[in-house]
This record gives C-alpha cells, structure tokens and sequence, in this order.
C-alpha cells in the first residue's frame, strides 16, 4: 500500500483530455510521487480505465479522485474522495457519498478511501460552479476551514483547490499554520518552477495539471523544483 503523507508531487491528469504516449511516458518517468487521474467534466468509466491501463505500465501509484459514482473502477491503487467543505450544496458535501456507500458500501475497501476535503476557490472554475463553491473567502476563512478539516473531522487531506488559476500564497501559507496532522495539498495554475516552488513553501503537497497539455517541459521542471522545496520552509 503506498503512503500518500509521504509524497510531495503529483500529476493529475484528466480523462476528458487527449495525451500522446510519448507525453504519456515522459509524465510518468518525471520523478512526481503519484498520477491522480480526475477532471470535472466528459468523466466516463471509458475514459478512465483507458487512461488507467495507459498509466498502468509505469511504476507509480496511480489514484483515482472520484467525481462521478459511475466513472469508478477497481484497479487504482487509492481512491481520493472530495468532499467540498465551502459548497451550499449538501450533495457535494456528502449527499453523493451516501449514495455511493449506499449501494456499495459491501464491496468497498475502506483501506483505499482517502477523503479529500476540498476547498474551491476559483470561482470561475468548472469545478466551483458545478458545486456552487463559497468562493469569496479570505484567508482567515480557510484557515477556519482547515482547523474544522484537522480537529473536527479528522480528514486526512486538506485540498485547496484553484483549478485554472493561480492562487494566494498567503491562503496556503494559512491554512499551512493551521495544520499538524492533515496533508494539505496546493492544486490550480502551478505553470512555471517559479510557482511550483512559491506554493510548495507552504504546502505538502502541489498538483499540476494542465500544464501538462499546454507546456509538457515547464510541467515536467516542477517535479524536482517542488522536491527540492517542500518541507524547508
Ligand atoms: C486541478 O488542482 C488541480 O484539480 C490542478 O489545477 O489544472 O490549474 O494545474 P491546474
């Protein structure tokens, strides 16, 4: 079983997008600790045991973050499971997940559920509108938010997540202060070293993505730049 506490790098990337095996390849070889396979929108059960089996043939965790019940399949080494703590909407918060377990709670391997509490802050991203976000929050506000996912719920994953932009260090670098045990992840805009580097000061873990289909090399330079940097602030 792999320990994701120990990783500091991961790529994710989205089903609904197209990747050449070379790039494929070159992902997978980079060094990153983990290949999180997720999107937001055109998830089909096809298209992720595709990307599955295509990852497959590296030597690398590969995760599965859920985002539809449908597009779930055995065969990921873990499987993350946001759960929105800034949506309005019950169903993003939990409604869904009780529909999951529901039906399929008897087979479900509860050693590979890993709960992700996300917080949204992009609001113009697909993902914030999808699960109508609180976007408007300041960093006091996600330090809160923190200390519930920490203390109150015993998440095991703090998610900010800025999906298509870059966000406020200052947020990360709060909600950072905040945490002992929880793993805080950084995810959104991470497309230069530079950034790679800033986010990685503060948080545990940084997650590129689009990157990846828009600039391959600068993707693939965040691997050792974040390695060399999480944890010495
Ligand atoms: C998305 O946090 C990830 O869930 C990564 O965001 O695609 O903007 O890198 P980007």
């Amino acid at each position: 079983m792999y320990d994701f506490r120990e990783w500091k790098h991961i790529f994710k990337l989205d089903p609904n997008k197209e990747i050449k095996d070379e790039a494929l390849e070159q992902i997978c070889e980079s060094g990153t600790d983990a290949i999180m396979i997720g999107g937001t929108d055109g998830v089909t059960l096809e298209k992720v045991i595709n990307l599955m089996a295509r990852v497959r043939r590296y030597p690398l965790p590969c995760v599965l973050e859920i985002s539809t019940i449908d597009s779930i399949t055995p065969g990921f080494d873990l499987y993350f499971i946001p759960s929105v703590l800034n949506s309005s909407s019950r169903d993003w918060i939990l409604g869904q997940h009780h529909l999951a377990v529901k039906e399929f709670g008897h087979w479900i391997n509860w050693q590979e559920m890993i709960v992700e509490g996300y917080c949204i802050l992009n609001e113009n991203s697909k993902v914030a509108q999808l699960t109508n976000a609180m976007t408007k929050l300041d960093a006091e506000d996600v330090a809160a938010y923190a200390q519930m996912a920490e203390k109150m719920f015993h998440l095991p994953i703090l998610y900010i997540e800025y999906s298509g932009t870059y966000g406020n260090p200052e947020i990360v670098k709060s909600a950072k202060n905040h945490l002992e045990n929880t793993i805080l992840f950084y995810g959104g805009g991470i497309d230069s070293v530079a950034k790679a580097c800033e986010m990685a000061n503060y948080a545990d873990v940084v997650v590129v993505g689009n990157v990846i289909y828009e600039n391959i090399s600068e993707a693939l330079k965040t691997v050792q730049a974040v390695k060399a940097t999480v944890g010495n602030d």
